[in-house]
């Protein structure tokens, strides 16, 4: 059951993907984490105001992959900036025995990168990990300054990098770009801002020995996309320019269709019925 629903869930993404690269240019290639980053000042959500509750429904259970709830899907390989804006990023919640470290890198007309959590480890009531480090609290945020129209965000999630070092796996927002050649991130707009979920294990569901093709070992992943997640406030205007940018998957063409059919015999319906399976 769950392996089903999370290849359809690949599927699907690999579908978006695949209409999405035709249109991408930039390119996050080069990318080496700098060992010498700090991690930049974190603020609890008592002194930004960000509200981490509306975001933790997509927080999964171990092992439980993550399911339509309406939020709109999409490319994590392709959030382009149209619009100035001072960006932050809050972590939302973790659920793995990893101590994780997340790295973001801007392109374009903007060109920088740096740590954003140096220890994703949950400290507090809410956390699904919750097994040691206790760095982090729910809604705790960094802010990475002005990124400029015309510039493509990523991210790097280096798994167990605290404890690993330059030995650890790195896992991008470009599947290309990792060593297994699996998505380790997925990418939804909600409330407008973008939620972004890491799988930190590397390998297909559940392989295990090693890697004939890399030499690296499989860790037996569960795919639940639980194991860092945060949500990146890059201003309303951007994440609505993302989602009118996004190709819609064939369920969505079919729904959007249903809703011009239904619309023709004079009921109005919106727009928020575009849903992804
Ligand atoms: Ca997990
Ligand atoms: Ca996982």
């Amino acid at each position: 059951m769950k392996r089903t629903l999370f290849a359809a869930f690949i599927a699907a993404t690999a579908t978006l993907t695949g209409l999405v690269s035709k249109v991408e240019t930039a390119s996050a290639s080069g990318f080496t984490w700098n060992n010498s980053w700090t991690q930049p000042t974190v603020h609890s959500k008592s002194q930004t105001g960000f509200n981490d509750a509306p975001f933790q429904q997509f927080v999964q259970a171990e092992g439980v992959a993550i399911p339509n709830s309406g939020q709109f899907k999409l490319d994590p390989n392709n959030l382009n900036l149209k619009y100035d804006h001072n960006v932050s990023v809050y972590f939302i919640n973790e659920g793995a025995g990893y101590r994780n470290q997340l790295a973001f890198e801007a392109t374009g007309t903007t060109n920088k990168s740096g740590l954003l959590f140096n220890d994703i480890s949950c400290e507090g009531n809410g956390c699904v990990g919750g097994w040691g480090g206790n760095a982090l609290k729910l809604g705790d945020g960094v802010n990475i300054g002005n990124v400029t129209a015309g510039t493509q965000l990523d991210f790097w999630l280096r798994a167990d990098g605290l404890n690993r070092g330059d030995s650890a796996n790195i896992f991008g927002t470009d599947t290309a770009s990792n060593a297994d050649k699996l998505q380790h991130a997925v990418a939804y707009a909600y409330n407008n801002y973008i939620l972004l979920a890491f799988e930190d294990l590397y390998g297909g569901f559940q392989a295990s020995g090693i890697d004939s093709a890399t030499g690296r070992w499989n860790e037996g992943s569960d795919r639940d996309f639980n194991d860092v997640v945060v949500v990146l406030d890059v201003g309303e205007a951007n994440v609505k320019a993302l989602i009118g940018a996004s190709v819609p998957e064939p369920s969505v063409t079919l729904s959007m269709f249903a809703v011009g059919a239904v619309s023709m015999f004079g009921l109005r319906r919106r727009r928020q019925t575009r849903t992804i399976n």
